[in-house]
């Protein structure tokens, strides 16, 4: 039996259309530029953003990477959420290759950052200081319950950034969950930043990929770096072919997996035992707690739920995050609220 995987929206696999793309992608070699199928989808990615260019990286990693070390040299300074990704989950990079110092600040619940906490943390021109170079921000928050950040939110963070003479980079990893949650363009959400990661291997389902996008200088700075990383990808036309993809037939489809979501969060709000954070989702994301009758922590009860073929995330000792994706239909929904239902019941 193929169980639900409901651990992230990175679990999806390639629909039929991106194999068969992959399978007949003209290519050629991307670090001479000529690959057509890379040199498409980064310009596909840059028209949606409503940048001058795009950049493949093979991972959100590396984009979050490459472009913080095309905007900062070696001691500079970034402000960024204590719950960002780039801070949590990249594994040190920006500091361990990059001297970059990370400044974190409270990302509040809805995934923002206090603009009060911002202007408190820009540094001052003194020689005891690393010098502020940049803030980040991420749209979707992953760790906030997958909240979709506003435009106007954006915008006045990219105006606190021009008054302070820095740059705006966007983790937007699930920007266009962002954009179906808001019902805006990507671009919009895009347009005070400068410059933006987005990925095509998670709810978009292609199997590798994310996108940087920003001016020309930038992604030619960019571009030098990704080839330091070892990022340099030859015949990656295979890859992007599953982007194009993932951009013209995935993201238009982004709305029904937010519905899912909220059909699985209304299932589970039904069930003692489930507490769920308040207004989730917000996104393709359901976060929950296990209520204080349950006696099992949420990694043993994850271990009841994948014997009934259902797989969770677990957060926290007693928390889980649920993501709906593509290869989540109805059917699984339901299953899903009736394995923790019977999980649940046998707890209590
Ligand atoms: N997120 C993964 C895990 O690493 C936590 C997930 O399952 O959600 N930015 C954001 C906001 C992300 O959520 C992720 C991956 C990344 C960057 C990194 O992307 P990859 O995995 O392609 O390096």
């Amino acid at each position: 039996m193929t169980p639900i995987d409901l651990r992230s929206d990175t679990v999806t696999l390639p629909t039929p259309e991106m194999r068969e793309a992959m399978a007949q992608a003209p290519v050629g070699d991307d670090v001479y530029g000529e690959d057509p199928s890379v040199n498409t989808l980064q310009a596909m990615a840059a028209t949606m953003l409503g940048k001058e260019a795009g950049l493949f990286v093979p991972s959100g990693t590396m984009g979050n990477l490459a472009s913080i070390l095309a905007h900062c040299t070696r001691g500079d300074e970034i402000i960024l959420g204590n719950l960002a990704h780039t801070f949590l989950y990249e594994a040190g990079g920006i500091a361990a290759l990059g001297g970059v110092h990370p400044h974190t600040i409270p990302n509040q619940p809805d995934g923002t950052l206090d603009p009060e906490d911002i202007r408190a943390a820009i540094r001052g021109d003194d020689a005891h200081f690393p010098p502020t170079r940049l803030i980040t921000l991420e749209n979707t928050h992953n760790r906030c319950g997958g909240a979709p950040l506003s435009v106007e939110y954006t915008r006045s963070i990219g105006e606190l950034a021009a008054e302070h003479g820095l740059i705006l980079h966007l983790d937007g990893a699930r920007i266009f969950n962002a954009a179906a949650a808001l019902g805006v363009s990507p671009a919009e959400l895009a347009a005070p930043v400068d410059s933006l990661t987005f990925c095509l291997s998670k709810g978009l389902c292609a199997p590798v990929g994310s996108v940087i996008c920003g001016s020309q200088e930038f992604i030619r700075k960019a571009h030098r770096i990704r080839k330091q990383l070892g990022g340099g990808m030859r015949q990656a036309g295979i890859l992007a072919a599953a982007g194009i993809v993932a951009l013209e037939k995935v993201v238009p489809r982004l709305a029904e997996d937010h519905q899912r979501a909220r059909n699985l969060a209304s299932g589970l709000a039904a069930l003692p035992g489930v507490v769920l954070d308040p207004g989730t989702p917000q996104s393709n994301m359901v976060y929950l707690t296990l209520g204080n009758g349950i006696t099992h922590d949420a990694r043993e009860v994850a271990g009841l739920l994948k014997e009934k073929g259902v797989l969770v995330g677990v957060t926290g000792k007693r928390r889980f995050r649920l993501v709906a994706h593509y290869w989540i239909d109805d059917k699984a929904v339901q299953q899903t609220v009736a394995a923790f239902e019977e999980v649940l019941q046998a707890q209590s």
